[in-house]
């Protein structure tokens, strides 16, 4: 299992144990196949012994988190085989924002991960308006504070055995939730780990912590900034769960759901208040995503 990759040398824990590896034979040669955090990876057996263990191929993945390469050339590996984006707002201080909320769950769906949410803070304000923003959507929301030490269990139980890359916007308190889990970790907290973390998004690639009770967090402060670039507008629908029964019966096959006749998404929209706001949220991305260069292009 490759926990993170700097420069040429990869860490990798082999059996529980925490090496350094580097790339040799056809897995160098082949510049496509970089290893990335999350990778499990083949070793050359007769390197075992020596101080860099020797990676000769990269086993199949079962999905793949990928950046924009900056100046839109193409898409790079961010982490493999993650099982779910854990998206933690605020419910007050930051005040939640539920149009990112909707993006961050668009990117992990667009992603193939499945999203579960985490309101943290919930000493300082409700959860009432996230559950009532996410009612129709069916992500599992969990409630945490850790300044009262609720909901941490519950979180914890989530993470066990899995993979899970936390994402929400700064100050939100991810953090915080890995040091309440992991004491050992000691990750920085405050607004400052923000900024010193975003100048570095480019260069660092993800990290994977081992967690003691099984499974990884990876603490990519970067996820949030992969942005919703590399969807395909017409696949945007998809990214909705509450839209599935409408899809596939507009009037018009290729129906952007804005404001053609016969919209059954539309008109799911119009008949329940609660699925407004998500709506919403689905026309702003799609005017985003028309206004961007496609990778097609
Ligand atoms: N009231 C309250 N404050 C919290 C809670 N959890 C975290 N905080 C505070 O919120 C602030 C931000 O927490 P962080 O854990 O650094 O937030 P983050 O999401 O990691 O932020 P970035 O690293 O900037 O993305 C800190 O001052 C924490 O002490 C909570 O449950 N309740
Ligand atoms: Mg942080
Ligand atoms: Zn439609």
């Amino acid at each position: 299992m490759v926990l993170g990759r700097e420069g040429g040398t990869y860490r990798v824990l082999i059996a529980g144990i925490e090496r350094i590896a580097i790339l040799r034979g056809k897995a160098k040669r082949d510049e496509n196949e970089r290893a990335v955090a999350g990778d499990r990876v083949l070793l050359d057996q007769a390197t075992l012994t020596e101080d860099m263990v020797g990676i000769t191929g990269i086993e199949p993945r079962k999905s793949i988190l990928e950046r924009r390469v900056q100046g839109g050339r193409g898409t790079r590996p961010v982490a493999a085989n993650v099982d779910q984006v854990v998206v933690v707002i605020a419910a007050a201080s930051p005040d939640p924002i539920p149009h990112l909320l909707d993006r961050l769950l668009v990117v992990a769906e667009a992603n193939d991960i499945p999203p579960i949410v985490v309101v943290n803070k919930v000493d300082l304000a409700s959860a009432d308006g996230i559950h009532a923003h996410l009612s129709l959507a069916g992500y599992p929301v969990l409630e945490t504070s850790t300044r009262a030490a609720t909901g941490i269990s519950a979180l914890q139980a989530r993470l066990v055995d899995r993979e899970s890359v936390f994402t929400g916007p700064s100050g939100a308190g991810k953090s915080s939730l890995l040091n309440a889990i992991e004491p050992e970790l000691g990750l920085r907290v405050g607004a400052i780990s923000a900024k010193a973390g975003r100048g570095r998004h480019t260069t660092v690639t993800a990290t994977l912590i081992p967690l003691a009770e099984g499974g990884f967090v990876v603490d990519t402060p970067g996820f949030s900034e992969v942005g919703v670039w590399a969807i395909e507008p017409g696949a945007l629908d998809q990214c909705f769960p509450e839209f599935s029964a409408a899809l596939g019966e507009c009037k018009y096959g290729d129906c952007m759901h804005r404001g053609e006749p016969g919209c059954a998404v539309r008109e799911l929209a119009e008949a329940d208040a609660a699925l407004q706001p998500r709506y919403a949220s689905y026309l702003s991305i799609l005017n985003e995503l028309e206004g961007l260069p496609q990778e097609w292009e």
